[in-house]
């Protein structure tokens, strides 16, 4: 069976490799109208923006439904050119990207440009509702992607509501023309885009959640580069194959593009070397097995030094749920990494023994632990020394109380979450908008910078009445370079603690330390690392534990932080900080282009209606 799936695998590797070409070539694809478009944008760059140092690609995403069969069941997806996962980006340092979105889909999108600093221009990040409105069926928008000093692999994906489940694709950031990598060529590289599947319709299941207020559905298997492998129903013929030659190695650009799931990685008898993260490197970190939390990326050198065959290369959930929650996905998803040569296919191809199990939260910790910055001459740090702004923030789950125990969470209650008691609303108009011209009503500034009250955050059995969050818009307000320290703390309410990958817009920022229990303002602090920390857009908080993260506040603009959990962003972990200008056009916000969505709720998805149509009233506090 093994060898008659060789075929059909390689067909699947040929036509990725033309589609990349495709889109990489795509100003050819373009119809009149859209080169007239891009041309005037480029005319406009030139003239107006001249920021764009590297070279200019251009890129047509379609957005449409596609047909595909995964774990024997057929239904259409929203995807990009119709693939899944998406189109790759791929660039040099320094370079400028417009993207012009055409949705020829059912419903409104927009699409964000994961750990894309995007200087002193939010108008192109993308969140729906925080920096823009959706894109509607029929309409398109050009989003200008500008990278500056990201180096690796990021990634971009929708950003609404849980439609990156399937738009999403890999962003690969090439060292400038003429530069190399800081460690040795590797002789090839193959991308990983690690997503979930559900057999049904997410969008239906996930609705009915956030009517009812129940949980929300959980996946059925998750994919590598679109396939969940071996081991699924009906999934044999399709498993993704890596293949290699003995004695080179292999750069592997992963992305976790799950929307819920922490993912431990691990590859049958071979080696893992991390050296590069969140579009920035690393110290070499020699390891069996990798913890990869959504919206992180990694980029890991593996030698084919074993013997000619086949071998797993395997990802499986970290739950850090309860460990009476068991309805996690528990699939295991595989790739098989395929020596090139003449030999028998083994009878059984070995699974990795590293990878760690389900549950397995020293394994997670050990290996974030490991994460330290490359820090050399060619790649420094600047870890911010002085601090001027402290906040400290609780991740928390929490309940709305429904009447009567009417609804379907815990309790009988609402299931929600929070950032320091305040669980997130959508406001009606996009908050970069709202505060460009000055509009009001939209959004509160009083964000707090601590916890109304204090208690044991990782206790047994806390009292219910601090599960109860404010519904709200309530957003911070930072000062042009101030020196931001934020401890986020994550808290056990309603028994439900849980390791949250927090993830911040417009900026990457430096780990300076985490730990498990209650932060310790006293101690804790002195076992920060302030020379090479980890150099990120998105930290894993550890469950009942808490992440310090450090940053100045140098890019003007509008910038959503949320838990990167989709889960937990849906229920309200999620806040905006709105960096002001500096005083210089240099260091202010850049003016919006000709151009943005018009903010007309009818086109949007009809999730999100469903959560404006119930918290209306909280929003206008
Ligand atoms: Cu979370």
């Amino acid at each position: 069976m093994l060898r008659s799936t060789a075929l059909r695998c390689e067909e699947t590797q040929d036509f990725r490799k033309k589609a990349k070409y495709r889109t990489s070539y795509c100003f050819g694809d373009m119809d009149v109208f859209q080169t007239q478009v891009f041309l005037r944008l480029l005319a406009l760059n030139v003239l107006l923006l001249p920021l764009a140092r590297g070279t200019i690609h251009f890129y047509n995403f379609v957005l449409k439904e596609q047909n595909f069969t995964k774990l024997c069941v057929t239904k259409s997806v929203l995807t990009v050119n119709g693939s899944f996962p998406g189109p790759e980006i791929r660039v040099h340092k320094g370079d400028t990207v417009f993207v012009n979105v055409h949705n020829h889909g059912y419903y409104g999108v927009t699409l964000h440009w994961h750990g894309v600093k995007q200087p002193r221009n939010p108008w192109s990040d993308g969140p729906e509702y925080i920096t823009q409105c959706p894109i509607s069926p029929g309409a398109n928008f050009t989003y200008e992607v500008q990278f500056t000093n990201e180096e690796g692999t990021l990634w971009w994906h929708a950003h609404s509501d849980w439609t990156r489940a399937t738009v999403h694709g890999a962003i690969v950031i090439l060292p400038k023309e003429g530069a190399t990598y800081p460690y040795p060529k590797p002789d090839d590289e193959e991308v990983l885009v690690f997503a979930c599947w559900y057999k049904e319709s997410m969008r239906e299941l996930l609705e009915l959640a956030m009517e009812t207020g129940s949980d929300t559905p959980r996946s059925d298997a998750y994919t590598i580069n679109g396939e969940p492998g071996d081991m699924c129903a009906c999934s044999n013929e399709t498993t993704y194959r890596v293949l290699v030659d003995y004695g080179k190695t292999y750069l592997l650009r992963m992305v976790n593009a799950a929307l819920n799931a922490d993912l431990f990685f691990s590859i049958a008898g071979h080696n893992l070397t991390v050296v590069g993260m969140d579009g920035a490197y690393l110290k070499p970190i020699d390891t069996a097995y990798v913890m990869m939390t959504p919206g992180q990326t990694m980029d890991i050198l593996v030698t084919a030094n074993q013997s000619l065959s086949y071998y797993y290369m395997a990802a499986r959930q970290y739950s850090s749920d309860r460990l009476d929650v068991t309805n996690y996905d528990h699939s295991n998803v595989t790739a098989i990494l395929q020596y090139r040569g003449n030999y028998s296919a083994p009878e059984k191809i070995p699974f990795p023994s590293a990878l760690p199990s389900y549950k397995d939260n020293v394994a997670a910790v050990v290996f974030t632990d490991r994460l330290r910055s490359l820090a050399t001459e060619e790649h420094p740090v600047n870890v911010p020394q002085n601090v001027t702004t402290r906040m400290f923030v609780l991740a928390s789950m929490g309940v709305l109380i429904c009447p009567n125990s009417s609804c379907g969470g815990i309790y009988g209650d609402r299931l929600v979450s929070s950032l320091n008691n305040f669980s997130w609303v959508n406001p009606s108009i996009d908050i970069l908008q709202a505060y460009y011209r000055n509009i009001s009503d939209i959004y509160s500034t009083n964000f707090p910078d601590f916890p109304g009250i204090l208690y044991n955050f990782t206790g047994d059995d806390l009292p219910l009445n601090i599960s109860v969050p404010t519904k709200g818009t309530v957003v911070k307000v930072f000062d042009f370079n101030e020196t931001i320290e934020i401890v986020f703390q994550g808290t056990n309410i309603i028994d439900a603690a849980e390791a949250h990958p927090m993830h911040l817009h417009g900026y990457a920022f430096y780990v300076v330390g985490s730990g498990i229990g209650d932060f310790d303002v006293d101690t804790d602090p002195l076992g920060y690392n302030l020379v090479d920390p980890p150099y990120v857009n998105t930290v894993a908080v550890p469950k009942s534990g808490w992440a310090a993260i450090r940053f100045v506040a140098d890019n003007p603009g509008v910038w959503y932080m949320h838990c990167h959990l989709d889960r937990h962003m849906t229920w309200g972990m999620d806040t905006v900080f709105i960096v002001k200008d500096g005083g210089t056009v240099a260091t202010s916000l850049r003016p919006p282009p000709a151009y943005m969505p018009p903010c007309d709720n009818s086109t949007s998805s009809r999730l999100i209606s469903i959560l404006d149509r119930e918290s209306h009233s909280s929003i206008m506090r």
